[in-house]
């Protein structure tokens, strides 16, 4: 920090004679046109000598867009993208610009600050007043250490939601092994897109999201996915789009399935309004189509030995059986006959005729229209486009699987994925490569004491009951149970709690409860921002925001080769605020026992970077960053190509010059489709070794629960219509509420200004009295709420649509004076015992007149 501000003063003071010389020029010259003035901003920059441009990445979604933010005489006043950024590409949505208004908005905290109220509630002052950063540190330091001397350091958990790198989320792990907690850290992915990640992991072995090939894509099928307002990288989506659907021959087509005409189902090709949780059945009705049609990939997937096709339906069918081996008396060695008859031979994939024979061969068009609401010749022309134009994806996303049966509603679309050929395929979809970062100064295994190795609270369950066979045995996260557990003291009661990044308060479904959960927990906030956590908290440690403070992140998935990206302060923190990775630094610092060493190793967070960045020495991006200071200067550094090609049913690797070195089968389970079977699983041997605990927790079928099976939705709430609540473009994740140009822009599709307007179809509306503009009272078995209603024919008759965000009770001054009231407190908490995802699009609620 201590540099750049140096250097930024010395700027300045050159600056002041620089700048009156530029100007005198310009004025003497006074020839306008004649290529004398800057036109780009960055030459603008340029000709002021005291403007600095910083690289940084944007913070208000998971599109981590590179940007270049412009800072005259110490303040910011422009933000760009970054042209050298593979993300950005000199591009950003509208949200990238206003990040200046997260930096100066008035609202932030100015310092560390501790409760002098003891009573929590919404409607309780918690009477903050200022601390100094060391008796802030040292209170929770205090805490953590006394419950360790107790042996109850279990009790302490740290939640986080968007986690960053290792310079901040990616520090939390260690500091849970070295002080002992089985809830340091609980990240928040079971509230947000687990239901992807597991349907993956159960099918083709790699539980992560994936990247994608866009550019080479023919044909994009997209299942409850806001490509246009949400889905990652957001940014880059609308510039692909551009490509897809502009200056790339042959035009991508496009399908979107959603419930309402958002602005993506708006663009596509053909848009199919589907009844809410029943993603699953079309997807099952498009495979069956691309069997009975014989439109599948040969190559990937297999054929029939005789090459007849036989997937008729209703009709089963049968799996070859490899003839025994001929060994050759003289020289003993065997060889294979080759496989006649006709029964089918799989190639990449298992499980495909018993999924045909169980489930399959009686998931008719017309099966599908019943179940999904759409008509029958659009989903056989769906399926006929899609089976037949290569490469062609199946994308989905929080649409398709935040219902209970999101497991098989995922599974079954991925599916699609593996029978046109497209996993790993030019035009298709793979998976993230990670960055090539230099070791962490220190290992933290040198610093464990016995408690960190032996302690009692290696026996204690989670408190979101992750792994306990009486709770989510198979999860990956389940935060959103963590404040009702808490409340019925199962497993135990916590004691203290930090959020970073995290207002699940606010975001959990039905967070009236978190609400009564968090009264009687000791709660450490670290936004730079009030918000309904902060509300409850007893000590807030205010991070810095993210245009003054250096952080890493690489990538969420992409397009596969690795790329990671470097926030640089644009500016001296302009209030008293730490970066978060300090404060974990710092805390650390403070513990009893020998893990204040590794922190003391550690050093800061800046330290961490630099030895991250130690790994480009050897490593160079492709932008020719191979150091510290050169990732401080691009911002960025990437390295092509992806390793891996499939191609025609060959996996071949990248040789150095091109993808030329084919991979054994071998290679393939280990790097590349990672299921026990090293093929796509159709018949999950995953979910089948967990067959007796899934039968006892959901009650399913042993016979089919392997298999991307079609299982009605459970709607509960008590209400007569569906309730979504997507996310809008302007939507920032909870980054966005207090500034005022989102809250006047948030929906463009239906108009709403200032506030957010719940969709109602117009027949829906006029049956029970309601106009457009009429505030409505929208209520369930978990809460009611008030919003104002558009009537809107866009949206399905029995679906309210009300975008979340809005409702913040306890943030800043524009977000509290939104009228709309908050989504989540009429969204019921139900989740998938496998997946964990909380089932946010899946509560029934009744509309009135307000
Ligand atoms: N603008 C913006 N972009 C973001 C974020 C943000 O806050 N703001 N957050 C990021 C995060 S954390 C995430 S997880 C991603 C999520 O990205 P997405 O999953 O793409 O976004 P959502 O809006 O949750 O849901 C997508 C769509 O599903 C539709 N839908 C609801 N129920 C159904 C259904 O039963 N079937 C079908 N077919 N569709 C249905 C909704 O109407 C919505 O249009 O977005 C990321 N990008
Ligand atoms: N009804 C409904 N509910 C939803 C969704 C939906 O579509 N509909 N979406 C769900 C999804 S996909 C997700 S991912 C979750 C997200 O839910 P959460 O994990 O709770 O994430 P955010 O809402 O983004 O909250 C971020 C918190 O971080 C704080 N913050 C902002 N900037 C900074 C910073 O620079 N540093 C620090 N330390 N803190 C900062 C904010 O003030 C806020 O308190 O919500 C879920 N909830
Ligand atoms: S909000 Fe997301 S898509 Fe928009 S500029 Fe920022 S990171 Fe990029
Ligand atoms: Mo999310």
């Amino acid at each position: 920090m201590d540099e750049i501000n140096t250097g930024i003063s010395r700027r300045k003071f050159l600056a002041t004679t620089g700048t009156t010389g530029a100007l005198a020029a310009t004025v003497s010259l006074g020839v306008p046109g004649m290529g004398l003035e800057a036109t780009s901003a960055e030459a603008q920059a340029a000709k002021t000598p005291n403007t600095v441009v910083t690289k940084n990445i944007c913070h208000q979604c998971p599109a981590r867009c590179g940007i270049d933010v412009y800072t005259t005489d110490g303040r910011v006043h422009a933000i760009y993208g970054t042209a050298d950024h593979p993300i950005s590409n000199g591009k950003l949505c509208p949200k990238g610009p206003l990040g200046i208004y997260v930096l100066y908005d008035p609202d932030r905290w100015r310092g560390p600050m501790k409760r002098t109220n003891p009573n929590k509630g919404r409607n309780e002052d918690p009477g903050f007043v200022p601390v100094t950063w060391d008796e802030a540190l040292q209170t929770v330091a205090d805490r953590l250490n006394g419950l360790r001397e107790r042996g109850e350091s279990h009790r302490a958990a740290m939640l986080y939601g968007r986690g960053w790198g290792a310079s901040c989320a990616g520090l939390l792990g260690t500091f849970g092994g070295l002080y002992g907690s089985p809830n340091m850290p609980i990240g928040h992915s079971s509230m947000c897109s687990d239901g992807s990640i597991v349907a993956k992991g159960y099918t083709d072995g790699n539980a992560s999201y994936n990247s994608h090939d866009y550019r080479n894509c023919n044909y994009l099928l997209m299942f409850g996915v806001g490509f246009l307002e949400a889905f990652r990288p957001y940014n880059n989506n609308m510039q692909m789009w551009g490509y897809m659907r502009g200056r790339k021959t042959p035009k991508t087509r496009v399908t979107a399935v959603d419930v309402h005409v958002n602005t993506t189902l708006a663009a596509a090709d053909r848009g199919l309004l589907i009844r809410p949780g029943t993603d699953g059945a079309l997807a099952l009705a498009i495979a069956h189509v691309i069997l009975t049609e014989g439109l599948w990939e040969r190559s990937f997937v297999g054929d029939f030995a005789d090459r007849q096709n036989r997937f008729v339906a209703g009709q089963t069918v049968t799996a070859a059986v490899a003839p025994e081996p001929v060994i050759n008396a003289e020289t003993g060695e065997a060889t294979s006959p080759e496989i006649t008859g006709e029964g089918f031979v799989e190639k990449w994939v298992t499980g495909l005729v018993d999924w045909w024979n169980i489930e399959l061969k009686d998931r008719t068009v017309e099966w599908a229209s019943e179940i999904t609401d759409i008509p029958a010749r659009d989903i056989l022309a769906t399926a006929r486009e899609f089976g037949s134009t290569r490469p062609a994806m199946a994308i989905f996303e929080r649409g398709a699987h935040s219902h209970t049966n999101g497991i098989y509603n995922g599974m079954a679309i991925h599916s699609l994925n593996a029978l046109v050929g497209s996993l790993f395929a030019k035009g298709g979809m793979a998976y993230q490569m990670g960055p090539s970062y230099g070791p962490m100064p220190a290992d933290a295994n040198e610093f464990k004491d016995d408690w960190a190795n032996n302690g009692d609270w290696k026996t204690q369950p989670r408190v979101d009951k992750k792994g306990s066979s009486d709770g989510y045995l198979l999860a990956r996260n389940m935060m959103q149970e963590i404040g009702p557990n808490h409340l019925a003291g199962d497993p135990y009661k916590l004691d203290t709690v930090i959020f970073y990044q995290n207002n699940a308060i606010f975001t959990a479904p039905n967070g009236q409860v978190w609400e009564e959960a968090m009264k009687d927990v000791f709660i450490v906030d670290t936004s730079p921002f009030p918000t309904e956590t902060g509300h409850y908290a007893d000590i807030i440690l205010p991070d810095h925001t993210y245009l003054e403070r250096y952080q890493d992140s690489p990538t969420y998935p992409f397009e596969g080769y690795p790329l990671t990206q470097l926030r640089v302060p644009a500016i001296k923190p302009i209030y008293d605020t730490k970066y978060f990775g300090d404060v974990i630094i710092e805390l650390g610092k403070r513990m009893n026992g020998p893990m204040a060493d590794y922190y003391r190793a550690l050093d800061s967070a800046e330290n961490v970077l630099r030895h991250l960045a130690k790994g480009f020495e050897t490593d160079p991006g492709d932008n020719g960053v191979n150091s510290w200071e050169s990732w401080v200067e691009k911002g960025v550094w990437y390295k092509k190509p992806y390793f891996w090609q499939q191609r025609d049913g060959v996996f071949f690797e990248w040789d150095g010059t091109d993808y030329n070195r084919e991979m054994t089968p071998e290679e393939v389970g280990q790097k590349l489709l990672k299921t026990p079977s090293g093929k796509f699983e159709f018949r999950s041997a995953a979910l089948e070794a967990n067959s007796d605990w899934i039968v006892g927790a959901t009650g399913r079928d042993p016979a089919n629960l392997m298999f991307p099976i079609w299982e009605p939705p459970v709607h509960p709430g008590g209400g007569d219509l569906y309730f979504v609540t997507p996310k809008v473009a302007l939507h920032a994740e909870g980054r966005g509420h207090n500034i005022p140009m989102v809250i006047a822009h948030l929906q463009p599709t239906v108009g709403g200004r200032g506030e957010a307007f719940v969709e109602i179809n117009p027949v829906t509306a006029s049956a029970r009295g309601i106009s457009d503009g009429d505030r409505v009272r929208i209520s369930s078995d978990a809460g009611s709420i008030e919003a104002r209603c558009r009537v809107y024919a866009g949206v399905r008759p029995d679906t309210l649509v009300l975008p979340m965000e809005y409702g913040h009770w306890a943030s800043g001054r524009w977000s509290k004076a939104v009228p709309t009231e908050h989504c989540g407190e009429a969204t019921v908490n139900q989740s998938d015992r496998i997946t964990g995802q909380a089932m946010y699009y899946s509560t029934k609620v009744q509309v009135a007149k307000a």
